[in-house]
């Protein structure tokens, strides 16, 4: 039987997850391996945190702490929220553990060893004090734009240009201060313009089916041309370099982060792993976002390549492109996210809403939006007002009837003829959707099934039918069940907790795989109900069922009479509640906070900025203004102007009237009687049919608004100011 092995993006352990990574890489795993499960296929379902890199490091600084407190705060936080969300991998490892030290290590080794790799040689910045080489975010120093004298060795934050170390006046170590010196270093490199030819091969000629995305990224990084890629760093957090004479050297973080998908995969099943990595049996599917593509198709294929010895290659990448948050970018440094830890917390229970919103909206082709109301509205009138509406009135009439018994089906009319053909049809869809990782599309025709199901309950008015007719009451009611089962199937990839809701008030379990004989010895999927949601895999033999024990699987759904007339059905339980507008009204308040946090902190870092420096001027060139102080008499607006006011000054030479644009920032009120420095030779203009001569001197600031420039104590008119 194949196997197949699902692994999703390790996330970098220096943030919490929010609901791009969820959208993008987690619930449309999550749902692929749910389906593939219940399908009895053999899946390992692997992740694991990405503990390494120098945001991390940089990080830990800032809060005063080791990158070690850091990644061990935010493992554990991604992780409850995964398991909050129904996202159950087999193993959630981590790259900081000694297996994964153990693996990277030896896969850089062999390819060393079998020189699979070219050295260079390059001059990096070093800092003689903590005796370490600095990666570029280590060097602070001016600004040559902006003179902004903390700007970075990559970006100067205050005028935004994107700098090299080079470029840095006086350049300083972030650790010891002290002027980091060149030094030369060596680095290893994957010549991955070697496995050009080979990866167009295998993926432009031979996965044509691959995403459009994907397939496109590929092929125009191919169409650029490779360049060997550095694997290793100068850094102290990481995996060393496994080599004499790298001390101080890890490996670079995206060397050994794939890597991790293997060493997790060994920390769970250390003696059988291998039949997941190096068989032909296994189909490896990557799940990720779109800017991991380079890594999964050309970077991390290469590497197994160069090592050889049986490793598979992904068979498909289904990456997806962005989800934006209220039409803005989601961005965990600025703070403009929805965290799936909060969102927990702010809504118990309501998992497999976000669950649901994000599948229906899912990025799959395009970037696409989150709105709160629009989550509001998937959840009200499409879970509560079709889904859990339909099952809500089929059980409740079942008991109030036929006393929660399943009653006999009679004589089909057309219009059950015609419900039971929809199912059928829609699930052909769902699974062809699925198998092709359209996961948006295969809700549709999960929901689709629950809206043939509720349309019935509706047209047929099994209530009203009742009160003259038991046995017709009957046969609807019987259709209306096993319409439930069916999705009591169809929901379990996409809304686990209301599917599982949903069969223990039909009385039925669900098991995986029906090509399961029992008594069997195989590998199979058991859903534990009730037990934290789980899916296991667990190896045995397939248990017999229990007495009375109805056992629902994908081969089921859509076929007739699944749950037999007479079986017992449980008491009726809400599937989904109404998202009430205070619920919105606090997310939407909270997204309000964020974006007046991000618009205040624009402002200053904008208040901050300063205008670059003019070009040099000689003091000759200087010395020609006769800037002096001067007082102003009498101020009034410039008639049909806005901007305008007309100023009689004594400039304690002679008295006269300059024209200034400053009406916007002062009244003539505000004017009169105040001293100002003005430029008094400037060449004499005609301003709206007024003579100006001179100008006031103004300073400018960064949001534009203008103040004039006073004496700190009232000098004598007429002063000279240089
Ligand atoms: N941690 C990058 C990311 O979260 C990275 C993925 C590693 S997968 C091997 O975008
Ligand atoms: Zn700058």
């Amino acid at each position: 039987m194949s196997r197949t092995l699902v692994t999703c993006a390790l996330p970098y352990a220096n943030g919490p997850v929010h609901i791009g990574h969820l959208a993008g890489v987690y619930v449309p795993a999550d749902i692929y391996v749910r389906y593939l499960r219940m399908r009895g296929r053999d899946v390992l379902y692997v992740c694991g945190s990405d503990e390494h890199g120098v945001p991390i490091t940089i990080k830990a600084r800032e809060q005063g702490c080791t990158p070690q407190d850091i990644v061990d705060r935010y493992h554990r936080m991604i992780k409850d929220s995964f398991t909050g969300l129904g996202i159950n991998f087999d193993i959630y490892g981590r790259t900081s553990s000694a297996v994964h030290a153990e693996g990277a290590s030896e896969f850089f080794r062999k390819l060393y060893d079998e020189g699979k790799f070219v050295t260079r040689e390059s001059e990096q910045y070093y800092d003689p004090e903590a005796k370490t080489f600095l990666a570029d975010r280590y060097i602070v120093g001016t600004c040559p734009r902006c003179g902004n004298e903390n700007a970075y060795g990559d970006q100067c934050e205050k005028c935004g240009s994107t700098l090299s170390p080079e470029e840095l006046i006086n350049p300083r170590s972030k650790l010891s201060g002290a002027a980091p010196v060149k030094k030369k270093t060596t680095h290893w490199y994957l010549p991955l313009q070697d496995y050009e030819k080979w990866i167009s091969e295998w993926i432009l000629d031979g996965h044509k089916e691959w995403r459009t995305n994907v397939y496109g990224q590929v092929k125009s990084w191919l169409d650029g041309g490779l360049q060997p890629r550095a694997v290793t760093r100068d850094l102290d957090w990481g995996v060393p370099v496994p080599v004499e004479g790298a001390e101080g050297k890890v490996l670079y973080v995206w060397f050994d982060a794939p890597i991790g998908y293997i060493s997790n995969t060994r920390e769970l099943l250390p003696q059988s792993w291998e039949k997941w990595w190096k068989s032909e049996d296994t189909r490896l599917i990557h799940f990720i976002g779109k800017d991991n593509i380079v890594f999964h198709c050309i970077v991390f294929p290469s590497m197994l390549k160069a090592y050889g010895d049986g490793y598979i290659l992904p068979d498909n990448v289904p990456a997806n492109e962005f989800l934006n948050l209220e039409g803005d970018k989601i961005s965990t440094s600025r703070g403009w996210a929805v965290w799936a830890h909060e969102y927990l917390e702010d809504f118990p229970g309501k998992e497999d809403v976000m669950r649901y919103t994000l599948t229906a909206n899912a990025p799959q082709t395009a970037d696409n939006d989150f709105s709160w109301k629009d989550f509001q509205a998937r959840n009200n009138s499409e879970l509560v007002a079709i889904f859990g509406n339909f099952v809500n009135r089929a059980v409740v009439l079942t008991h109030k009837y036929f006393g929660g018994k399943v009653p006999a089906c009679g004589n089909l009319e057309d219009a059950d003829r015609e419900v039971l053909a929809e199912i059928p049809a829609l699930k052909e869809s769902m699974e062809k959707n699925l198998e092709a990782f359209r996961f948006r599309e295969a809700l549709r025709d999960a929901m689709g099934m629950a809206r043939a199901g509720n349309k019935y309950i509706s047209d047929t008015e099994p209530w009203k039918v009742a009160k003259t007719d038991m046995e017709r009451t009957g046969t609807i009611l019987n259709i209306c069940l096993q319409l439930c089962a069916d999705l009591a199937v169809a929901f379990e990839p996409f809304t686990p907790f209301a599917a599982e809701r949903l069969r223990r008030m039909l009385g039925v379990t669900l098991f995986a795989g029906s090509d399961h004989r029992v008594g069997e010895a195989v590998t199979v999927n058991t859903y534990k109900e009730g037990e934290g949601r789980a899916l296991h895999t667990v190896s045995g033999e397939v248990p017999a069922p229990a007495p009375g024990e109805i056992r629902l699987d994908w081969e089921l759904l859509g076929r007739p009479q699944i749950l037999p007339a007479g079986h017992s059905i449980g008491e009726a339980e809400l599937l989904f509640a109404k998202i009430e507008d205070d619920a919105i009204d606090a997310q939407l308040r909270k997204l309000d906070e964020a974006r007046a946090r991000i618009e205040a902190a624009r402002k200053a870092e904008e208040a901050r900025k300063v205008a670059p420096l003019k070009d040099e001027c000689t003091f000759e060139d200087f010395e020609k203004m006769d800037i002096r102080t001067a007082t102003v008499l009498e101020a009034e607006r410039v008639p049909k102007t806005d901007k305008l006011l007309k100023l009689s000054i004594d400039t304690g030479v002679d008295r006269r009237v300059i024209v200034s644009g400053i009406a916007e920032f002062y009244s003539p009120e505000d004017m009169v009687g105040k001293q100002i420095c003005i430029l008094a030779n400037l060449k004499p203009r005609v301003i709206k049919g007024i003579e100006s001569r001179g100008m006031i001197l103004m300073a400018k600031q960064a949001d534009g608004t203008m103040r004039f420039v006073t004496p700190a104590e009232v000098l004598n008119n007429g002063s000279q100011i240089g």
